[in-house]
């Protein structure tokens, strides 16, 4: 499946045993058998983010899984792509779309690719200067994260959303930041539609 030769050194440069390699991407058991890890991101993961919090508490003790994300093992340095395949399944806390905690990338100037194989959504992005965007996710489409952009992946639609990714080895990820601050916007089902509104739990500030 892969050779381990050298690949796991940390000293920040890229490994000379790392070698080129090839595989599939599709949707399905055959896509998901060739990743090296797999995290499950539960309801509990994402405690403080959603807006009504008594949806979240009754929702609270099935602890529904809400994404999964699938990774080949690289090494975390900057000349190597980090790659993999996030799934988020359909679903609301409330009127709230199912999403991922979300993220800066510890490494602020470190850009992220991604590829929407299936389903529908958003990434949502904001920066700490206050700019925000929201770019769809549907079959084919590919979304770029720019540097010093926050994401958040969210499933708008009634199936799972699958999105592959790419992002620099050394990028590393700062998730506390979004833990207590929360994005700009949050993305609600209002009669029948996708919206984005203020988040009423987003903080201006962070306590460092
Ligand atoms: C993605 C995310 C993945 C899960 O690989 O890690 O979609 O989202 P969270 O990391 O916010 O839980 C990525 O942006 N990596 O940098
Ligand atoms: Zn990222």
């Amino acid at each position: 499946m892969k050779s381990k030769s050298s690949e796991e050194s940390t000293d920040g440069r890229v490994p000379s045993g790392s070698r080129p390699f090839a595989f599939d991407l599709g949707v399905g058991a055959e896509l998901l058998k060739r990743f090296d890890s797999h995290v499950l991101r539960r309801l509990s993961a994402l405690q403080g983010q959603f807006i009504d919090q008594q949806a979240y508490a009754r929702l609270l003790p099935s602890d529904p899984l809400i994404y999964e994300v699938y990774e080949m093992r690289r090494p975390e340095v900057a000349g190597e792509l980090l790659h993999g395949i996030t799934i988020i399944h359909p679903g609301r806390v409330g009127n709230e779309f199912f999403m991922t905690k979300g993220h800066y990338h510890a490494v602020r100037e470190t850009a992220e690719i991604y590829y929407c194989l299936h389903g529908r959504g958003l990434l949502l992005m904001e920066t700490e200067e206050g700019d925000w965007v929201a770019e769809e996710f549907s079959p084919g489409r590919v979304v770029y994260a720019a540097p010093c952009w926050a994401h958040r992946s969210i499933n708008t639609g009634t199936d799972d959303l699958v999105v592959f990714f790419a992002y620099p080895g050394h990028a590393g990820h700062d998730y506390a930041t979004i833990e207590q601050r929360g994005f700009r916007k949050a993305v609600i089902q209002h009669d029948g539609r996708v919206e984005l509104e203020d988040n009423p739990r987003w903080s201006a500030t962070v306590a460092r």
